[in-house]
């Protein structure tokens, strides 16, 4: 740290090259990113309440109403009219969270101490933390053809250490919807605990359902579901950091509830203990300001982009690994290895993302990608094969 005060001009001037190194969303040129530039009007909100914590919500009385109201917001998108949870910094920690509450569930009611957790292949990183902090054991489903999971895979996985069965709306790489329904009913009837990682699709797949799309049920209108992640900073357009988890019932949030006691309420159960009221805010806001309305034709635009994408791919002799069921497109050439191709788009300055399962270029068809960016990416990809 400096010793003197610098002056602010000096200070901005400073930051503003350092972020010139950073690429902007504007130019279309992310293709790999679940993020985008949040909506103008949550980010003003945003502003209005960085001072606000709901780490102590009784000083902040106001903005946790608010938290709670975000809340039920999503719980009735996701079919459930009394929901509990928190507007927590993103996925990861929404997973966290319900990894934990699983674990403790188990512990106090089944008396599992060493619980695994049963995730699929195509699950996000972020369930490989939470095993390794709650000291859970992975046991992984299998993906079928289709890199959805493999019911029976999942099935046999099954133990009497299972503490928790983990499948995917939306997957990271591909944006597949994992057959939900099934697995909600073996999760009811084994009587474990089951978490739906929404975080990319639970902004949209309700959306799209009511436009017509044929997607599958996915949410607490099943019986199995306990919980469920959405985070309102990747298709809500809200700002980072903004994830959401949804639990079924309350006892899911008690259970992992530690004294709190000089603070204004007497327990806590979320992981972080200070953490920001803007988040909740900035998301209540776009979420008033869009409505179900201004979401289904944001959903069904990026749709659209989608399809055109594919088609136009299809039409340059590329090929998709599986049809879009969300927005995103991976796709190879099948006379040129993808790294190589990567690369190509790399140096004509696109920001690629390779998927890993199985290797393919990967595409999120995000607000920052208009259609006009599309073309010329298809045009890129026409005069590189
Ligand atoms: N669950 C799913 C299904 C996800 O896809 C992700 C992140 C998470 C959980 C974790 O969410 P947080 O990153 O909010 O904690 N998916 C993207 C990924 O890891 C996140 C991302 C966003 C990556 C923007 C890159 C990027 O530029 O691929």
């Amino acid at each position: 740290m400096d010793d003197k005060p610098i002056d602010k001009q000096d200070i901005l001037k400073e930051l503003d090259e350092l972020h010139k190194l950073d690429h902007n969303y504007a130019d279309g040129r992310i293709l790999g990113s679940m993020c985008t530039e949040a909506h103008p009007f949550a980010k003003e909100v945003f502003c209005k309440f960085l001072d606000t914590n709901l780490g102590d919500p009784g000083l902040f009385r106001g903005t946790k109403q608010i938290e709670n109201n975000v809340i039920k917001s999503i719980g009735e998108l996701l079919s459930l009219d009394d929901a509990y949870g928190n507007i927590v910094t993103g996925g990861t920690e929404a997973n966290l969270m319900a990894m934990r509450a699983a674990r403790n569930h188990a512990r106090k009611y089944k008396g599992i101490s060493d619980g695994e957790i049963i995730i699929p292949e195509s699950a996000h990183f972020s369930f490989k933390k939470a095993a390794d902090m709650l000291n859970l054991k992975i046991v992984e489903a299998k993906i079928d053809e289709n890199y959805k999971i493999d019911v029976e895979s999942l099935r046999d996985a099954i133990s009497d250490k299972t503490v928790a069965i983990v499948a995917i709306a939306g997957t990271t790489e591909l944006g597949l919807i994992d057959p939900i329904e099934e697995i909600s009913e073996i999760a009811f009837e084994n009587n474990i605990y089951f978490h739906v990682d929404a975080a990319f699709g639970g902004f949209s797949i309700p959306f799209l359902r009511q436009a017509g799309y044929d997607l599958p049920v996915f949410d607490f209108s099943l019986d199995g579901v306990c919980s469920i992640t959405v985070d309102p900073h990747k298709m809500g357009l809200a700002p980072i950091p903004a994830g959401g988890i949804i639990f079924r019932c309350e006892e899911y949030l008690d259970v992992m509830a530690v004294d709190s006691p000089y603070l204004t309420v007497k327990t806590q159960s979320t992981i972080v203990g200070t953490r920001l009221g803007a988040s909740s805010a900035a998301t209540y806001a776009i979420m008033k300001y869009f409505g179900r309305e201004g979401y289904t034709k944001l959903a069904q635009n990026l749709m659209e982009n989608t399809k055109f994408f594919a088609q136009n791919l299809k039409k340059l002799g590329y090929e998709i690994v599986c049809e879009p069921e969300l927005n995103i497109v991976a796709f190879n050439h099948p006379d040129m290895d993808t790294n190589v191709l990567a690369q190509k788009l790399e140096d004509l300055g696109w920001k690629v993302s390779v998927a890993k399962c199985p290797v393919a270029i990967r595409v999120v068809l995000m607000n920052h990608i208009k259609k006009n960016h599309l073309e010329e990416l298809l045009k890129d990809l026409e005069d590189i094969y």
